[in-house]
């Protein structure tokens, strides 16, 4: 079974080395950093601790998973993880584990308050809590974060094609999963203060305005999914 490990970065040249490196030392296949039209030394960096590096000069998280997506046709199993080395990675083989043996197509490294190191800033902690309250209230699957870390089987993750470009990308991923009655698992997971500077946490508007796009995008997908639902069952 080929595991690929797909790294969106945007200027993450102090961080993604390590994170690389880690990737390699826990055996997986291949690590594919997006660069996302860095301005710094990411792609050096990142080729030289051993990953393939793949350019997608459109901004937005989900442009640079789609790029990573498509660059990994062959792969049975593909990893996610941001490349500003704040994933705690340790129940990365039981998560990889879990689909390998079929237990769930998605598993998602949720970040709780009672899953040890948690470096997230509370309006980052809030924002989560309620964008996934908001999923699970609406697909009927209990979610308790829509996370950066998550693991998903190869061929359900091309059979959904997940279209969004910006932030919407993983909740895009996860409300279809839902939707679709995919087998979904949780494994909790801590996290670490991020390498280099804060893009979106830190400021308390860009939270918002993250937020709220994630929000509609969790309300799109599943209104496009209840559609096809009724379409399918006359
Ligand atoms: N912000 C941002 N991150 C991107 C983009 N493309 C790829 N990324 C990467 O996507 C991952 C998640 O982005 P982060 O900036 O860490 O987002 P966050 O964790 O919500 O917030 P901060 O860590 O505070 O910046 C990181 O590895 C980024 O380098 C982009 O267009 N914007
Ligand atoms: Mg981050």
């Amino acid at each position: 079974m080929r595991v690929v490990a797909i790294v969106p970065a945007l200027n993450e040249e102090e961080a993604i080395g390590g994170v690389v490196r880690d990737l390699v030392v826990a055996g997986i296949h291949e690590v594919i950093v997006v660069d996302n039209g860095s301005t710094d030394n990411t792609a050096a960096v990142a080729a030289a601790a051993g990953s393939t590096v793949v350019s997608q000069p459109e901004r937005g998280y989900g442009a640079a998973c789609i790029a990573g997506v498509d660059a990994a046709p062959g792969a049975d199993i593909v990893l996610f993880l941001d490349g500003d080395a704040t994933e705690v990675m340790g129940d990365l083989r039981d998560m990889i584990c879990a689909v390998a043996q079929g237990k769930c197509k998605l598993a998602l490294g949720v970040r709780t308050r009672r899953s040890g190191r948690n470096a997230m800033p509370w309006q980052q902690r809030l924002g989560n809590n309620l964008l996934a309250r908001l999923a699970s209230r609406l697909t009927g699957v209990k979610l308790t974060d829509l996370p950066s870390l998550k693991v998903v089987d190869g061929a359900t993750l091309r059979a959904f094609d997940v279209r969004d470009r910006r932030y919407g990308w993983t909740a895009e991923l996860i409300t279809r999963a839902a939707m679709r009655g995919c087998a979904i698992a949780e494994f909790p997971r801590g996290t670490k203060p991020r390498k280099g500077q804060s893009k979106v946490t830190g400021s308390v508007r860009r939270n918002l305005r993250v937020g709220w796009a994630i929000a509609v995008t969790i309300v799109r997908v599943w209104k496009e999914e209840r559609g096809n639902r009724r379409v399918e069952s006359p």
